[in-house]
């Protein structure tokens, strides 16, 4: 038998042994929390009939709040589960170890849409069948998430509520505008009230669809796949990056084959630089992203305007960019940049009253030899990025020749369920995930919430932390462990996924008003699991 189904059963087991050892009456709620368990963990571990059979008894007990079950009472009610955790059930084929084991290759390629609603029924039917056509869905409840959240997630679709209570749609819309000037991010505004003004001021605001609620379903579903389909077409066509007007990656590719062909040609070295901006999510924090997105703009004009003919710089993503410099040797190419350095920390912006400067830094590799992709130079590059934030930033650091630290910093991935097999389950999953992804990941479990929350040392660093918190626990529930850390200083540092149970509509709608990044209910199938981790990765900041 494999593991999970193995701990599975020994837990369950260990928990009906106990009840008969002390051969005392057993609370509802104890029973009901024993079924829950099953329902939410059997069909994730492939056992659908196990988690089907819990779901009838807890239905049929239901209308029994308060009712103390005797010994053979419970007996009876769980006459299946007793037998069947005393089999040995090994003929079946465990699904969840054959998706860890094998690499079955996931989809990271999906369109993400972005739903911005207060309200959190019409967001949580959305998003379930949004993500049955295959997309991700990020749900938004709180307008003022949505900004640092777009960010975070690049939508490739945009879809916006007018009348939110506290900020209305418009408002979001008006700061999203600016962005969308830059960017073509397809915008559906949504109103219960079809009135001609307000249609026609979406329109003006940039909308590119209204839709008044209610609406078919389907037919949303059709226009949204529209305006993907032409996002991404428009998408393949640009080789420039739309806010900061130098090429994007790419381009990238391209420029590097015809300089690895002069190098081979000619045998004429070029350099390869990484640089990526300091503590720039701070200016976002400080001065709002409409400052931060000037700040990149700027560098990226400074950038050009300071290279030579030939020379190319890139936007690689966020606030990170890559130069290359044409027949150029390392040692020149190093005093270039720390030039650029120099010239760039010298700048004055401004956001708001105040002013501040802005600093990078950079790692810099030498490609002398053809016929290695460029991934392997801009590893190196970024290991020397790397070593250069290491060193306290604001510095440029040489490439060894080989990739000697792992890029990015290290992610606390905190797993906080009080069910076993699940967290063994997960804590596998992260392992993997690690592992593929090269991402650099500390795995804790805790067995409850109040566990995870006094550790108070693992949680006062500084650290970026990826969260995955059960809804339902004993003692502090995950609601509860979420609305404390939403209190927590710097509080984004907390990527959070909450698993829920598909019946608890309330707790989910709280969750998303408590600023959970994620949901996904019990029971869950692994791979759908391991993809909404790695979307959220993205977003740990
Ligand atoms: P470090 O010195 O270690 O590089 O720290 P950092 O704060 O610069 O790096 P971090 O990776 O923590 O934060 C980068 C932030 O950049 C997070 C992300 O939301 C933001 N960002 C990414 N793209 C854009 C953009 O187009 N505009 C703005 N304003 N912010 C962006
Ligand atoms: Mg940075």
């Amino acid at each position: 038998m494999k593991k999970y189904k193995k701990k599975f059963m020994e837990t369950n087991k260990a928990k009906l042994d106990s009840w008969f050892q002390k051969d005392q009456d057993v609370d509802h709620i104890e029973l009901y929390r024993f079924l829950h368990s099953i329902a939410g963990t059997a069909p994730t571990i492939g056992l659908d009939n196990l988690g089907a059979a819990a779901r009838n008894i807890m239905n049929e007990i239901e209308d029994s709040i308060g009712k103390r079950y005797t010994i053979s009472e419970i007996q009876e009610l769980l006459f299946s589960f007793i037998s069947y955790f005393n089999l040995v059930v090994d003929e079946e084929k465990d699904i969840v170890e054959q998706i860890l084991e094998d690499n079955i290759t996931l989809n990271n390629d999906e369109s993400v849409v972005m739903i911005i609603d207060d309200d959190t029924s019409m967001l949580m039917y959305l998003k379930e069948e949004l993500q049955k056509q295959g997309w991700y869905v990020v749900a938004i409840a709180d307008p003022l998430k949505a900004v640092s959240t777009y960010y975070d997630v690049h939508p490739d679709c945009l879809i916006i509520d007018v009348f939110m209570k506290e900020h209305n749609g418009f408002e979001v819309l008006t700061f999203l505008k600016q962005k969308m000037k830059q960017q073509f991010v397809p915008t559906i505004m949504m109103s219960v009230k079809n009135q001609k003004d307000i249609r026609l001021k979406s329109y003006e605001m940039g909308a590119d669809e209204f839709v008044a609620k209610p609406f078919e379903l389907d037919e949303l579903i059709v226009k949204i796949n529209r305006h993907l389909e032409r996002k991404k077409h428009i998408d393949n066509l640009l080789l420039i990056d739309e806010l900061t007007r130098v090429y994007n990656r790419k381009y990238l590719q391209k420029a590097f084959q015809q300089l690895e062909a002069d190098l081979s040609r000619n045998n004429h070295p070029f350099c390869m630089a990484m640089l990526d901006l300091d503590y720039f999510k701070k200016i976002n924090d400080t001065y709002g992203h409409l400052v931060g997105d000037n700040v990149l703009k700027q560098f990226a004009t400074f950038m050009n305007d300071h290279s030579r003919n030939g020379d190319l710089v890139v936007r690689f993503g966020g606030e990170e960019f890559v130069l290359l410099f044409s027949q150029m040797k390392i040692n020149n190419a190093y005093n270039v940049l720390n030039r650029l350095l120099h010239k760039f920390s010298l700048l004055e912006f401004t956001g708001g009253e105040d002013s501040f400067i802005c600093t990078f830094s950079g790692g810099i590799v030498e490609v002398n030899q053809a016929g290695k992709p460029l991934s392997h130079w801009l590893d190196l590059a970024d290991s020397a990025l790397y070593e250069a934030k290491e060193h306290g930033r604001k510095n440029i650091k040489l490439a060894n020749d080989t990739v000697t630290v792992p890029h990015r910093k290290k992610i606390k991935v905190a797993i906080v369920d009080d069910d076993p097999i699940i967290r063994t389950m997960l804590n596998d999953l992260f392992n993997k995930v690690s592992v593929n992804s090269g991402l650099d990941m500390e795995i804790s479990v805790f067995r409850d919430g109040q566990v995870f929350l006094a550790n108070e040392e693992y949680l006062q660093t500084n650290s970026s932390y990826l969260v995955v918190l059960d809804g339902i626990m004993p003692k502090m529930d995950g609601l509860e462990v979420l609305q404390r850390l939403r209190a927590f200083e710097r509080s984004d540092r907390f990527t959070v996924l909450m698993l829920t149970s598909r019946n608890s509509e309330r707790d989910i709608s709280r969750a998303l008003q408590l600023g959970a990044d994620d949901y996904i209910t019990k029971p869950f199938k692994i791979l759908e699991l391991e993809s909404r981790i790695h979307h959220l990765l993205k977003r740990v900041k």
